[in-house]
């Protein structure tokens, strides 16, 4: 019964969101058009960036405005051409493709024709012939507008849809940044300025994630919460649907395990789902059937005075729990031991744009690695790629993209105001998803200034009325005792680079800094403790030994430094490792980086360094101990005491 008030209570708390922003999905009810490929494209390069609004390009075909190129969608615009002004462009870029829309979705009026951005950075405005349908701020979270209604309006008009970008960060953007222009003249042209940032990745730019239309009935389901827990075998899914467009509709929830069969149904917008003889969503590695899914089935039937809809939308459910002690992360009461990456959305020519192929061989290299785990360093990604996280097994570490908070002024209520939204935005899109287990709300801020207290105690505060059901964290390279921030998460990330930023060259100091760390920390707070990141950079076929920086040989001491104090620490607090970083990427040009961050165990084109292959074996041993572990201190249900070896299904590739 406790069980059953809690996740009552968690419900409630994420219902706090009122919009939904379901992931676009086809069904009976729901028609889907896709409007990928090439769209015209526009750079405003006019000393003020704002020739297109003085002239209102969105008001007529931009090619009329003048030159247009070819753009696809989705991709950064950075590196698709030859031109570096281009590459390095700040300002406004404007992109615009003219759609047929099936002509029924026009003469139905009883439809809502949805435009849906899946993510364009930074800030992004949009028109639908010539006329302003929504505006939005952030450059990894989707936004979508009704248009069906401006369309109906003039059904002899083609629909033209313009959406002008702007990559510029200030101050209070998330991630913040500061644009400094160049005012002597003796040194720099005139309107010469640049951005600056304080974080360690290009600013890829442009429409980075699918555009596409999709219907619904007027009356919708707009939203769908799962909370879900278990006791003994017993799957609960605790759930709510939120609807649009009509007071007065009939509902039937059905909740069909993965072979498609009914488990389970009901006919209210609300209540508690009981699943017998459950199967949980376990993570990669860590049980034969990993990320189990079963699928809500959501139809509403709405009746006007003439007629009568339906919409059906159905959502993937994993059944699973997530609790933290001051020692111990768990998935459903089970220790569980982060063995993984940290990543970026980055490669070749594309730059930050969502690549199928590309996220599907990321994947088959992580689990090639034994990798259980990643985190989304330093912004939201795709949703595309955390459903794969969810059939796959693979946990996320979610972050927002609060990445080099380190000026003052961004600790201001503007930065703390959007900074909230933001995580409103976050939590609204991936609280579905089993893979999520914990939010980071930032990385690496200034935690020692002092406004760093407010600003976390309020912000990891929020995140957790909105999702009292996941821990909260942000991750962290400041010194323990000058930390503003600590007192407040649920699990400590920490960053450090022994041997690289600090006493180059010195791999010998790692076992001794990097125990001095985890003690300090683990000894103020009494919270379980990441290595959130550690690494070094490497130029692949660079090679010495004695090992010296940049060489492939360095990089393997390293991790093999680091490790050994981990296989001490992780019997005690330490609850996973993040190599930093999975592959190679791109960078802002500086004497630091040598065409990107190079602390890839993988190339930028995901051939494996040396350093992948010491990873890939402690990696598999982990995995195999863990389940010992399971099986033998845990005193283990049925699945486990199946395995009294190594599961075949453990065993390495
Ligand atoms: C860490 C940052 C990460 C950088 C990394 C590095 O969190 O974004 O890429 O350092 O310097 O402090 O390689």
């Amino acid at each position: 019964m406790l069980r059953v008030l809690w996740l009552f209570a968690a419900l409630d708390a994420v219902l706090l969101l009122d919009t939904g922003m379901l992931f676009p999905r086809e069904s009976s009810s729901r028609e889907l058009k896709e409007l990928n490929g090439l769209w015209a494209f526009r750079a405003d390069r006019s000393p003020n960036r704002n020739q297109g609004f003085e002239s209102a390009w969105y008001k007529s075909r931009l090619a009329e405005t003048g030159p247009v190129i070819d753009m696809p969608v989705p991709a950064s615009y950075n590196d698709i051409t030859q031109d570096p002004t281009l590459r390095d462009f700040i300002g406004w870029v404007w992109y615009e493709r003219e759609v047929t829309v099936p002509t029924r979705w026009i003469t139905d009026d009883g439809l809502r024709v949805v435009l849906r951005v899946g993510s364009a950075h930074y800030y992004s405005v949009v028109w639908v012939n010539g006329v302003k349908v929504t505006e939005h701020e952030g450059g990894h979270l989707p936004f979508e507008a009704e248009i069906g209604t401006l369309l109906r309006k003039d059904p002899t008009m083609p629909c033209r849809i313009t959406i002008a970008v702007n990559n510029t960060l200030d101050l209070h953007t998330l991630p913040p940044g500061t644009i400094l222009y160049m005012t002597d003249r003796t040194r720099y042209p005139a309107g010469f300025f640049v951005q600056n940032t304080n974080f360690d990745f290009f600013n890829y730019a442009g429409i980075h994630r699918p555009v596409l239309l999709y219907t619904t009935p007027k009356a919708y389901v707009d939203d769908i919460t799962v909370v879900t827990d278990f006791l003994d075998d017993t799957g609960l899914v605790r759930y709510g649907v939120s609807v649009k467009g009509t007071t007065s509709a009939a509902m039937k929830v059905t909740l069909m395990d993965n072979g498609g069969h009914c488990v389970v149904s009901s006919n209210q917008a609300s209540g508690v789902l009981k699943v017998p003889n459950v199967n949980l969503w376990w993570p990669y590695l860590m049980h034969e059937n990993p990320g189990y899914l079963y699928s809500l089935e959501v139809r509403l039937k709405a009746t006007d005075e003439s007629s009568t809809s339906e919409d059906v939308y159905t959502l993937p459910v994993g059944i699973r729990t997530v609790n933290v002690s001051s020692t111990q992360f768990f998935i459903n009461n089970k220790p569980f031991y982060f063995h993984g990456v940290n990543k970026h959305e980055d490669a070749d020519i594309r730059g930050k744009g969502l690549d199928w192929p590309l996220i599907v061989k990321d994947f088959n290299l992580m689990k090639w690695l034994g990798a259980n785990s990643f985190r989304t360093s330093h912004y939201p990604y795709a949703e595309e790629i955390l459903q794969m996280c969810d059939r796959h097994g693979i946990v996320v570490i979610d972050e927002s993209p609060g990445v080099g908070i380190k000026d003052i002024r961004s600790f201001g209520n503007a930065s703390l105001t959007h900074h909230l939204a933001v995580m409103d935005e976050l939590v609204r899109r991936d609280k579905n998803h089993p893979s999520v287990v914990m939010w980071s709300v930032a990385n690496e801020p200034a935690a020692e200034m002092p406004p760093a207290e407010n600003y976390f105690k309020t912000l990891i505060k929020h995140t957790k009325a909105l999702d009292p059901t996941r821990p909260v964290t942000y991750i962290t390279d400041s010194n323990f005792s000058r930390d503003k921030g600590a007192p407040f998460v649920d699990v400590i990330c920490v960053n450090s680079y022994f041997s690289w930023y600090h006493d180059p060259g010195h791999v010998e100091v790692i076992p001794l800094q990097l125990n001095t760390q985890f003690e300090d920390w683990y000894g103020k707070y009494k919270k379980p403790i990441i290595q959130s990141e550690y690494g070094a950079d490497v130029v692949p076929g660079l090679h010495n030994d004695p090992p010296v920086m940049f060489t492939e040989e360095y990089q393997k001491v390293v991790l093999q430094q680091y490790h050994s104090v981990f296989d001490q620490k992780r019997k005690k607090y330490v609850i996973g490792e993040l190599i930093w970083n999975f592959a190679d990427f791109m960078t802002t040009q500086g004497i630091m980086r040598v065409v990107g961050n190079k602390k890839g165990i993988f190339t930028r084109q995901r051939q494996p360094k040396a350093a992948a292959f010491i990873l890939k074996e402690r990696y598999w041993r982990l995995a195999n101990e863990t389940v010992h572990s399971n099986v033998v201190t845990q005193g283990l249900s049925t699945v486990h005491i199946r395995w009294p070896q190594t599961p075949t299904w453990l065993s390495q590739v």
